[in-house]
């Protein structure tokens, strides 16, 4: 297979019980990565955990457990959260791991070789919570005289110590440059700007290692310094591909990353300090860094404090994994922030699935088994109007879904994918099959299987979204495993070929019925 297509999720911290945001990351990446299997690219998917830094070492001090124990079990759930949403990752990286360490000490001394490394003091604002420092500008005091990052809210502490430096400030320019002639490797464009006006305003040189705390991956000969949490992170998406091992091919074949995933709290760091690191280094930079928005429930901000954290497994079982997954990627504008409501679920859930695609199905696949003995034919498209523009549009479906996950709209390309549905639905109203049974049953039986060949179409580009649901259509049109592709998309169900009874995929959801929380 050509094109390796090499896509990554933010690494987790383990401090936390995983929540639906962690799922919407890592949903976005999966539909991203099957959508490209789909269209033959030979895809790498990674994700994992993040589970050094003082924010694991307090959690572990908290719960009377080593930091080893700690990361091992709450690890574990991440892993399983990637299960039960249907995540087909390829490599699960912990930064705990020897491979992670040993490649990111080679990092580590590669920066160091190239003079993009120094000994000095550090002294500033630094907040546990986020793992970052700040400067003066960046805080503020908050009514109760706390002093806290403006960005994020979390409480920040002063730090004098120790500590080795990256030259980020050498970078300024040439990220700047970076930026100009690689319009597409921040998006959508507002973040883009935001990076830009954060560089523009200056780059100071980062403090790289910590003395005061010692749950890290210790600086090559002196150990005295742990590495600072997010040049290890950072680092994972090299690592877990062999890096600086005698076992490099995926490295050779898949650096550098087509895209990195991740959400808007975290783009400076996989916009500015990874690329100028790289830089440094001397090694290719990832492609493209998209940073979607926060997901609020029922308008708050979700968060432990205030108990609102939506437990994906209550989701799942709730609602089911593929309409969940259809409606993360569907209900906001991928990019922006949305809002989670159970009505807004209900509703998407009944309208676009059970009555739209759900009812398509049903009626006119029900019909064909009964009326025409499960079989398929189209023959000969003569002049009807109707018949060539529902046909054309289904023919230009796939460039325009294409076109549309290149740029990660996922919601745009869902849109596209059900407006397709929608006409297959104006159709089969206008052409009335039930009327034509009694009046030109070679006629029904044309109008049933041009609506079964679009309901096909529109079944194999659902398979990134929502892969169960797709392929029980794909089953229901007995549809061979080899023939899911895209490549087979604009092969035509042949006259004669049988279908199998069709059965229930989307139930209804009362509206009542919705968990209130
Ligand atoms: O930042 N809405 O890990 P983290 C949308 N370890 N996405 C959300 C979200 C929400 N409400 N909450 C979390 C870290 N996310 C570092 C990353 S990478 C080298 C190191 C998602 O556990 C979103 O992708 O805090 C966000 O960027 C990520 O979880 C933060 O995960």
């Amino acid at each position: 297979m050509s094109n390796p297509y090499y896509i990554t999720t933010p690494i987790y911290y383990v401090n936390d019980k995983p929540h639906i945001g962690h799922a919407y990351t890592s949903l976005a990446c999966d539909v991203m990565c099957r959508f490209q299997k789909l269209a033959r690219h030979d895809t790498y998917f990674l994700t994992g955990t993040d589970e050094h830094g003082q924010k694991i070492e307090q959690a572990a001090a908290k719960n009377n457990i080593t930091p080893q124990q700690l990361v091992d079990r709450f690890s574990q759930n991440f892993k399983c959260l990637a299960k039960i949403f249907n995540i087909e990752h390829d490599d699960f990286i912990r930064t705990t791991e020897p491979r992670h360490k040993q490649a990111v000490q080679l990092f580590w001394q590669r920066l160091q070789e190239r003079q993009a490394i120094y000994l000095d003091k550090y002294s500033g604002w630094y907040a546990v919570r986020d793992e970052a420092f700040y400067t003066d500008k960046q805080i503020e005091t908050t009514d109760k005289g706390e002093k806290v990052a403006i960005a994020s809210g979390a409480p920040v502490e002063w730090v004098e110590e120790e500590s080795y430096f990256f030259r980020l400030s050498d970078y300024q320019e040439r990220l700047l440059q970076y930026y100009q002639n690689n319009p597409d490797f921040i998006m959508p464009s507002t973040r883009r700007n935001e990076v830009t006006s954060f560089v523009k305003s200056g780059l100071k040189d980062l403090s790289i290692s910590r003395t005061s705390f010692s749950w890290g991956v210790p600086v090559p000969n002196d150990d005295k310094h742990i590495m600072y949490v997010w040049l290890d992170a950072l680092f994972n998406y090299v690592s877990a591909l062999g890096y600086g091992t005698d076992d490099d091919a995926n490295y050779q074949r898949y650096w550098p990353a087509n895209l990195h995933m991740v959400g808007k709290d975290i783009v400076i760091f996989h916009a500015v300090y990874w690329p100028a690191m790289l830089m440094a280094a001397e090694l290719p930079l990832p492609k493209r860094i998209f940073a979607h928005g926060w997901w609020t429930n029922e308008g708050q901000k979700i968060s432990k404090s205030l108990g609102n954290v939506i437990d994906p497994l209550q989701l799942l079982e709730t609602y089911g994994l593929d309409q969940t997954r259809y409606f993360l990627m569907r209900e906001v504008s991928f990019g922006q922030d949305g809002d989670f409501s159970h009505e807004a679920m209900v509703r998407r859930s009944n309208s676009d699935l059970a009555n739209d695609l759900g009812n398509l199905c049903q009626r006119s696949l029900t019909m064909l088994v009964k009326h025409c003995d499960s079989e398929i034919k189209i023959g000969d498209i003569g002049d009807d109007v109707l018949d060539n523009a529902l046909l054309e549009r289904a023919h230009n479906l796939y460039q325009a879904v294409y076109e549309e996950m290149q740029e990660q709209a996922f919601h745009k390309a869902l849109a596209t994918i059900f407006a397709m549905v929608s006409e297959t639905n104006r159709y089969i109203d206008c052409k009335a099959p039930w009327v034509l049974r009694k009046t030109d049953l070679e006629r029904m039986q044309q109008v049933l299987s041009i609506i079964a060949e679009i309901i096909r179409r529109v079944a194999i580009l659902l398979q990134p979204f929502m892969p169960d649901a797709a392929g029980k259509i794909l089953d229901m049109l007995n549809i061979a495993p080899d023939a899911r592709d895209f490549t087979a998309f604009d092969e035509q169900l042949a006259d004669g070929h049988r279908i199998n009874p069709p059965v229930i995929i989307f139930p209804r959801f009362e509206a009542e019925n919705a968990p209130t929380e």
